[in-house]
């Protein structure tokens, strides 16, 4: 018999440890005691307040100037705005994110120019930060791929002795992905202090969700060996305390965590989409009555930490932001053709130089080789 080479670990045990859901109702909303245990205090409310507000009048605007031709596509995320910013906010500044196509306000939240997000979608840009400098990775279209480099990257800051948590977004469409699954086994199997937030809109495009997952979202983390939460996508307060508590858990060494946020997709799923003609108006109307910034405000006023200047302050402030980010966008220029070939590697191979070139004469010849 072959000897073993590595000490063989014993299995884990059948009940798995879950910090959050003793401090929510059946509906996935935090509990008065849910909130004593999170600490949340009225500036942190306040903050989630602002910053949606300010998400959803970007957003807006992105709406618009699509609409006006300035965009060539545009990914509305009204509905995901307690997600995005609850997400957002719970992390530190040294955690990485590794966000989907959609998370708009979470770029916002981490201080990433909105009117640079545009430019990509206005198709001057390839990516529009560094992701080094922010700590968020890029906007990934291909459903999914950022899920597994949200482990590896855990992974490798656990072998480094770091303390970093990862957290990755990710609508319920990519749960159908091969990437998904893999990542979620390899983070299960290696602990990878990663954080998965799935934000469940009910929609992929015009497949719902009965059509796309057979089950709960949630009910596959023990599959993979962690602890999941359902939570109600739509009150940000509790998206917070659950992605805090889930990134506690991970930086703690106890491994990786999912939180299935559901809520639903208000606008369609992009502009070039309709969605009238795949779901019903009661539906929709059902679920703008349960608007991520009224609850805010109602979580507020239930502390007594409303306040009307406040509110006020917020809508100035958002108008302000709104039309920066135009003026940003609308006065950005082209990056040089050649820069998608500069950043991929340090020292290109000869023949991926020449492709350059040609690629560059084709599309620039007036920039010739500059701007290498
Ligand atoms: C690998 C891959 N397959 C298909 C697509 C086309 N596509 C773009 S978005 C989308 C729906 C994704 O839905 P979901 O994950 O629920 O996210 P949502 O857009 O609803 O936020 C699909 C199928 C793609 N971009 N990548
Ligand atoms: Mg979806």
């Amino acid at each position: 018999m072959a000897k073993a080479t590595s000490t063989p670990r014993a299995a884990s045990p059948g009940a798995i440890d879950n910090p959050v859901a003793g401090l929510l109702t059946a509906e996935g909303i935090l509990t008065e005691e849910g909130e004593r245990v999170a600490a949340v205090s009225d500036d942190t409310l306040r903050a989630l307040y602002r910053w949606m507000v300010i998400a959803r009048r970007l957003d807006q605007e992105g709406l618009n100037l699509q609409r006006q031709g300035e965009l060539g596509l545009w990914g509305p995320i009204q509905g995901h705005e307690a997600s995005q910013v609850g997400g957002a906010l719970a992390m530190r500044d040294t955690d990485w994110i590794f966000p989907y196509y959609r998370d708009f306000a979470m770029a916002a939240v981490r201080g990433i120019d909105p009117g640079a997000v545009l430019t990509i979608f206005r198709g001057l840009r390839h990516g529009a930060w560094n992701p080094n400098e922010y700590r968020f990775g890029p906007f990934v279209i291909p459903v999914g791929t950022q899920v597994p480099h949200a482990v590896g990257y855990a992974l490798g800051c656990k072998l480094d002795g770091e303390d970093t948590v990862t957290l990755t977004c990710f609508g319920e469409g990519a749960t159908s992905t091969g990437d998904w699954h893999e990542a979620m086994n390899f983070a299960g199997v290696f602990q990878a202090p990663v954080v998965f937030l799935c934000q469940n809109n009910q929609w992929a495009i015009s497949v719902p969700i009965n059509e796309q997952v057979a089950g709960r979202i949630v009910d596959r983390a023990a599959g993979y060996g962690m602890p999941g939460v359902r939570v109600d996508g739509s009150d940000a307060l509790t998206i917070y305390a659950a992605v805090k508590m889930a990134s506690d858990h991970a930086r703690a060494g106890n491994g990786p965590y999912l939180i299935e946020a559901f809520s639903y997709r208000l606008g369609p799923h992009t502009t070039s989409d309709d969605p009238t003609r795949y779901r019903t108006e009661e539906e929709m109307a059902e679920w703008r009555e349960r608007d991520p910034i009224a609850r805010a405000a109602g979580r507020l006023r239930a502390r007594g930490a409303w306040d009307d200047d406040f509110a006020r302050s917020c809508e100035t402030e958002a108008e302000e932001r709104a039309s920066a980010m135009r003026q940003t966008l609308v006065a950005a220029a082209p990056d040089h053709p050649g820069k998608v070939f500069d950043l991929t590697f340090a020292n290109p191979p000869e023949s991926l130089r020449r492709e350059r070139d040609a690629f560059v004469a084709e599309l620039a010849p007036e920039a010739g080789t500059e701007g290498r």
